[in-house]
């Protein structure tokens, strides 16, 4: 007898280290009452299975399995124990009605360190009403609505694999996180869809976003005040706006944004391409440098090369005064392809704070549009460092370099 339950204690305890070493514990939301239907609401499931992984001295994961699921609104919280996941296997429907969300987020996530959003399924916020209701371009009070996913002070953490979809907002805000990766993730939504940036960066340092396709109808990335060493490679975005940051130096008490590398990104049938924006009338001096734009393919791209310091949409802007956002440091380099509207390189620096050290080298941007001419270029406050082949000349038929 004694001599059995040893031995049964034995295997038990040798199969359950090789399961801790090959893999992190499983927190099924079905096992927590998760209903695979699409439409009974998982957030209490979700929460629960969070709360047990959460709570795991060893790493742990929740698992979204195979199949629809309807989710309302869920707020992550940490701190955790140990490393924590949630992996996503089937797919998640948000309310197609905004107020049913009732927050700023659909998936908020905040305060983890070591966390992974994993998985090849899909979050699909139904966007559709949402873009439709809209109204935010004319009305100060309008919202929230909510975004599908928001990082709050989130750490060393990765989102891989998973697919957002058809958000009612920006698809992803990154709020004071630092070390945090983004691979593989895919992004998609309605080129005429609003306000939907692909992922936005704001306060947060140390962001990687590699192989990842960014479909939309906004901003692909956006790098907001505050952003330090940002690096996009192999991305590609379309449609959408293109790569931007800012718009900066529209309020007070803005972070400088420092240390931005785009490298080997395609951009195809974008509004724009890769784009520095500030306002004018800045309330308060801001800083934006070390940006570097390399090894870029733009395909049948509006304003494929832009500085723009008197970013003004809507007219919501007074354009009396300049922009007090002093940009320096920047390189755009080995950029190729067409380019849809006839101004392909447009610099448009801040007249009280001239742009400097930018330097301009290999671009080779073709206009493809029917307007007669080829491409051509506009520059103002600013005095590029050249190299290499420039077509369309840059800052040569401008009266206003400076
Ligand atoms: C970010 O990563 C760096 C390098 O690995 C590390 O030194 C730093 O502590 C990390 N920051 C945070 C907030 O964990
Ligand atoms: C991001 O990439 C840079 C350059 O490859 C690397 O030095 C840095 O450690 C990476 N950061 C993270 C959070 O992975
Ligand atoms: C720009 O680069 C120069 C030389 O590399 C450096 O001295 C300067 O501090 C940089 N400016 C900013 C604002 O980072
Ligand atoms: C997205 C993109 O432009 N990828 C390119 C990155 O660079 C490698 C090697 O030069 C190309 O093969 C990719 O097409």
């Amino acid at each position: 007898m004694a001599m059995e339950f040893s031995i049964t204690a034995i295997c038990f305890l040798f199969l359950l280290a090789q399961g801790l070493e090959a893999q992190a514990a499983i927190f099924d939301v079905t096992k927590y009452g998760a209903q695979v239907d699409g439409k009974s609401d998982i957030s209490q499931a979700l929460l629960n299975a969070w709360k047990d992984a959460c709570g795991s001295t060893t790493p742990s994961t929740v698992l979204i399995p195979g199949g629809t699921y309807f989710l309302t609104v869920v707020n992550i919280l940490g701190p955790c124990k140990a490393p924590v996941g949630i992996q996503v296997q089937g797919t998640v429907l948000a309310p197609a009605d905004p107020a049913e969300v009732k927050a700023d987020g659909w998936l908020t996530i905040g305060n983890v360190d070591q966390f992974t959003l994993s998985g090849n399924g899909i979050l699909d916020g139904q966007g559709a009403t949402a873009w439709a209701q809209n109204d935010c371009s004319s009305n100060i009070n309008c919202g929230p609505i909510p975004m599908n996913l928001r990082f709050n002070f989130v750490t060393n953490s990765v989102v891989q694999d998973i697919t957002s979809k058809d958000s009612k907002n920006f698809h992803v805000n990154l709020l004071g996180c630092t070390n945090f990766t983004f691979q593989h993730f895919i992004i998609s939504a309605p080129e005429t869809s609003l306000n939907t940036d692909g992922i936005h960066i704001g306060r947060s340092t140390g962001v990687n976003i590699t192989d990842t396709t960014i479909m939309t109808g906004d901003d692909c990335i956006s790098i907001g005040d505050g952003s330090q060493q940002v690096n996009v490679e192999r991305v590609t975005c379309g449609p959408g706006h293109g790569f931007s940051v800012g718009s900066l130096g529209r309020y007070n008490n803005e972070a400088p944004v420092v240390g931005i590398t785009v490298r080997n990104c395609t951009l195809t049938n974008t509004q724009n391409g890769v784009r520095v924006k500030s306002w004018p009338s800045s309330p308060a001096p801001g800083i934006a440098s070390d940006m570097h734009f390399e090894d870029i393919t733009m395909n049948n791209v509006g304003n494929p090369v832009l500085i723009d310091q008197a970013y003004c949409p809507y007219n919501q802007c007074n354009m009396k005064s300049p922009s007090l956002v002093k940009i320096s440091n920047v390189s755009f380099k080995n950029i190729r392809g067409t380019t849809s509207t006839q101004l392909a390189v447009k610099l448009v620096c801040s007249s009280s704070n001239p742009c400097q050290n930018v330097e301009v080298g290999d671009i080779d941007l073709a206009y493809t549009g029917n307007q007669g001419g080829g491409a051509t270029s506009q520059c103002a406050n600013i005095k590029p460092i050249f190299s290499g082949k420039q077509n369309p000349p840059v800052c040569v038929d401008s009266a206003q370099s400076s």
